[in-house]
């Protein structure tokens, strides 16, 4: 596979900051050194490795265009598929691509639990009936780059309605695959597996909150999230959890990985906020991974509040402090 070939990204000094657990040093330097191992294997059993485009299940994908787009360049697709964050893979960059070929996306369901009429297990083909439509968004990680990709999915609000949600649900949690034999990552408590994430139901009901099964027209590649993934695009790019394979209904608010790991960084709600600098970095510019700079990430541009999608989701925060609620 040509992709696993190319040369490194250019570092920038966003890039030696990534929001990993910094203090846990040892298990870091572990993960490199296993890095370093498996790519070793890879070359000497003469195996090319696995397609960074291979995608998940077989079949066409129809979908309509929609008007959630923008005029800005879209990030090239190399680059949304080679420079990803999936640290169930490794916490390198270009880990993900290199790895994710051994998960298999397929046989497919999300167990949907807690407070819905609907409880159950619903496997991907019922999902993928859904209306799919493309949706281009700006992507903004907490690092402080950002990509424009355009999305294949539906909104999560037709899967909400499918599960009928009590009254008394007031928040959505989610969680990623754990499969330790096909994601290496899992062996480094980087994270406190499997990955979660959370949103509060309002949030998930929001008409931009995408469950994303496609990307640039095809099925989502494996280091993006096959089968299929969150995207909030208002939000930092770690809430946008991927391949996930349960969703549960609370009235109370669920824990999130990054949440626990290092809760002064990483807040429950982490809507893009310029205003808002990380503890070790500012949030105010972001560097925007479009192609302009070949494949590196020369542009700074300014960071908008909640990603620039203010006017569809501030009054979702009416009243609430943002420094506070971060
Ligand atoms: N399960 C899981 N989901 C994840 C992550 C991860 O490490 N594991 N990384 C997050 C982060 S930090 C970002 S920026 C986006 C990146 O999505 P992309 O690689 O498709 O651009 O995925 C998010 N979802
Ligand atoms: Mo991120």
């Amino acid at each position: 596979m040509l992709l696993k070939h190319r040369t490194p990204l250019t570092l920038t000094d966003n890039d030696v900051t990534p929001h990993r657990v910094y203090l846990n040093r040892r298990n870091l330097m572990l993960g490199g050194i296993a890095t370093t191992a498996l790519a070793a294997c890879g070359e000497a059993s003469g195996d090319d490795g696995p397609s960074a485009t291979q995608a998940a299940p077989k079949g066409a994908l129809e979908y309509a265009k929609s008007a959630y787009t923008t005029s800005e360049t879209q990030t090239p697709f190399e680059q949304a598929t080679t420079y990803n964050n999936y640290y169930e893979f490794g916490t390198s960059k270009t880990d993900p691509a290199a790895r994710a070929g051994q998960l298999v996306p397929e046989p497919w369901s999300i167990k949907v639990s807690g407070l819905v009429g609907k409880p159950g297990v619903y496997d991907l083909e019922t999902l993928m009936k859904q209306q799919l439509e493309e949706r281009i968004y700006r992507l903004r990680c907490v690092e402080a780059w950002s990509m424009v990709i355009p999305w294949i999915g539906f909104p999560m609000s037709a899967l909400i309605d499918m599960v009928e949600p009590l009254g008394s649900a007031k928040y959505v949690g989610f969680k990623t695959l754990y499969r330790p034999e096909q994601m290496p990552g899992l062996r480094y408590p980087i994270l406190d597996w499997p990955y979660e994430e959370g949103l509060r139901l309002d949030e998930a009901r929001n008409p931009l909150t995408l469950m994303a099964v496609g990307m640039y027209g095809q099925l989502l590649p494996n280091q993006n999230g096959a089968p299929i993934r969150l995207v909030v695009p208002w939000k930092y790019g770690f809430k946008s959890i991927k391949s996930i394979v349960e969703i549960a209904f609370s009235d109370e608010q669920p824990a999130t990985s990054w949440n626990k790991s290092a809760p002064q960084e990483y807040g429950f709600y982490s809507n893009v906020n310029p205003a808002v600098s990380h503890p070790r970095w500012s949030q105010a510019t972001e560097r925007r991974l479009d192609g302009r700079g070949g494949l590196a990430m020369l542009t700074r541009q300014e960071t908008l509040p909640f990603n620039g999608y203010a006017d569809e989701v501030a009054s979702l925060y009416d009243g609430m402090d943002l420094a506070k609620f971060y």
